[in-house]
Parts: C-alpha cells; sequence; structure tokens
C-alpha cells in the first residue's frame, strides 16, 4: 500500500503543512496540491462542496506529492466510510467532545476487528495499492477536532482513544465556546491556557496536535508551540487576500489587513 506521507512525517516528528480546500473545483484542488504542502484537506464541512465535487477533487490531490485528507461535516460513519472509500487517506472529524464519539470516528475508519468499516475500497485501492485491504487501519489518519469546552475537558480521555492519531483544534469554534467570540488567533487568556493545554496533553501522550490558521506566519508560531500540524489559512482566504493585495499595489494603496477570522 503506499505509504501514508504525513504519517510517516509525523513518526519522524516532521511538522506537517496542510492546505485546506473550501472551493468546489478538482482544478483548485490540484494546483494546491502542487504547491508543496504535505498535504491538503477537502472540506466538507464549511467548505462549499457536496460529495460529486469532493470525488473529483480527490482524484486531482492524488496526481499531486500532497496527501488527499477530508474533513467531514460531522461524526457519521456512512460519511465517512464513503471519503475513505473515495481515497481520501485520513480524516478529520469536527465537534468531538466525548471518548464515545472519538470512538465511534475511529471505529468507522478501521476495517473489523478493529472497526465497523464496511468493505467496498473503491478509489482506495487506486491510489493506495491493491494491497490497500490490508494495510488501511494503519496508513489512515484520524485526527478528532477539538473545538468545543466539553472537549476541551475530556481532552485526556479522548487521546487515550485506541486507533485515534491525534487531535486537531478548531480555534474559531474552540474561542466562541470559551470567550464568545470565534477568532482563529484569539490572545484571549483562557484560549492561550487552552491552547498550551492541549498541546502538552498531546506531547504527554505522543499523540499529534494539529491547529487551523489564518496564515503561514501564524502557523509557524504554532510550530514553535508545539503543534505538528498546521494549515495556513484555506484557498478562499489566500484568494481573497491576494487579490486584496494585487489590487492594492495597483492602486498604490496601502495593502488591507484581514479581520480576526482570516479573511
Ligand atoms: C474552527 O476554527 O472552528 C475550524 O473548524 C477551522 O476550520
Ligand atoms: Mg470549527
Amino acid at each position: 500500500m503506499r505509504v501514508n506521507n504525513v504519517k510517516k512525517a509525523l513518526a519522524e516528528k516532521r511538522p506537517v503543512v496542510n492546505g485546506w480546500l473550501a472551493i468546489p473545483s478538482s482544478y483548485s484542488a490540484e494546483i494546491m496540491g502542487h504547491q508543496g504542502y504535505d498535504a491538503v484537506t477537502v472540506d466538507l464541512q464549511h467548505g462549499m462542496i457536496d460529495f460529486a465535487s469532493a470525488l473529483t477533487m480527490l482524484q486531482a490531490l492524488s496526481a499531486t506529492p500532497a496527501v488527499p485528507l477530508v474533513r467531514v461535516a460531522d461524526n457519521t460513519p456512512a460519511q465517512i466510510m464513503r471519503v475513505l472509500d473515495a481515497g481520501a487517506y485520513g480524516v478529520i472529524c469536527p465537534m468531538i467532545s466525548t471518548p464515545e464519539q472519538a470512538r465511534q470516528f475511529v471505529s468507522a475508519c478501521r476495517y473489523s476487528p478493529e472497526g465497523i468499516r464496511s468493505f467496498g475500497p473503491a478509489r482506495g485501492l487506486l491510489y493506495g495499492g491493491a494491497d490497500y485491504p490490508q494495510h488501511a487501519n494503519r496508513e489512515i489518519l484520524t485526527l478528532a477536532m477539538i473545538e468545543t469546552r466539553e472537549g476541551l475537558a475530556n481532552i485526556d480521555a479522548i487521546l487515550d482513544t485506541d486507533g485515534l492519531d491525534g487531535v486537531f483544534i478548531g480555534p474559531n469554534d474552540l474561542s466562541l465556546t470559551l470567550t464568545g467570540a470565534a477568532s482563529a488567533e484569539s490572545t484571549h487568556p483562557e484560549m492561550l491556557a487552552a491552547i498550551e493545554w492541549v498541546v502538552s496533553r498531546c506531547r504527554e501522550k505522543n499523540k499529534i496536535a494539529g491547529i487551523f490558521c489564518t496564515s503561514g506566519a501564524a502557523a509557524a508560531q504554532r510550530i514553535a508551540e508545539g503543534f505538528n500540524v498546521v494549515t495556513p489559512a484555506n484557498d478562499v482566504m489566500q484568494l481573497g487576500r491576494a487579490s486584496r493585495e494585487a489590487i492594492a499595489l495597483a492602486r498604490g494603496n496601502a495593502i488591507p489587513t484581514p479581520g480576526a477570522s482570516g479573511y
């Protein structure tokens, strides 16, 4: 089976830079996949992407060096199994708040006897290779999103889930619940403490800590703080910002700074 280069990098303690796709286009997926990201995630939760588009985006990513990942819309086994069959090499699952939810998530990603994934590997075979069924349980990356107060309180039990590779902080949702305002780069003391706490629990338990960021500079800061997987903004933020910068430069104006959410 094709090696999951994200898992390999993480095992070798190399940080992973992960692109993020919200635009439903195989062409923009292909462009992003060729830019040097270790992985690129197709976002089915907040991206404007249906399953038919996700399939063509995963096909496009397959022709690039980036490992294709999917952020599913929710913790529904059927959807998780479907994106894996479509060739996702890892799943990021939003809103995991309890160890039971984490177990359900991981179980949907694993074939028996480790889980309940139904057999029909489809594109898994095309992208992963003929021996995909024998090794998929080992190669598929599983990251549970921590974005609620309850998830934070249950972080130890969530990290102890068998087969869970680690967690991925959704800083907008987490700061919304902790501070009342969504902000990916919040400096509210409760958010700073929460982020430090998650990183330290991951380090202690030898699990991956990932986080969504609004820029490359913010992502570098997160790596310095101990995160192993960072997303330096999504395609929409990057497209909007690059356009605003080009327009400002063309007009001789100052380059506008993005808002707190990164858009
Ligand atoms: C969040 O910040 O809540 C996310 O889910 C990132 O996309
Ligand atoms: Mg979120």
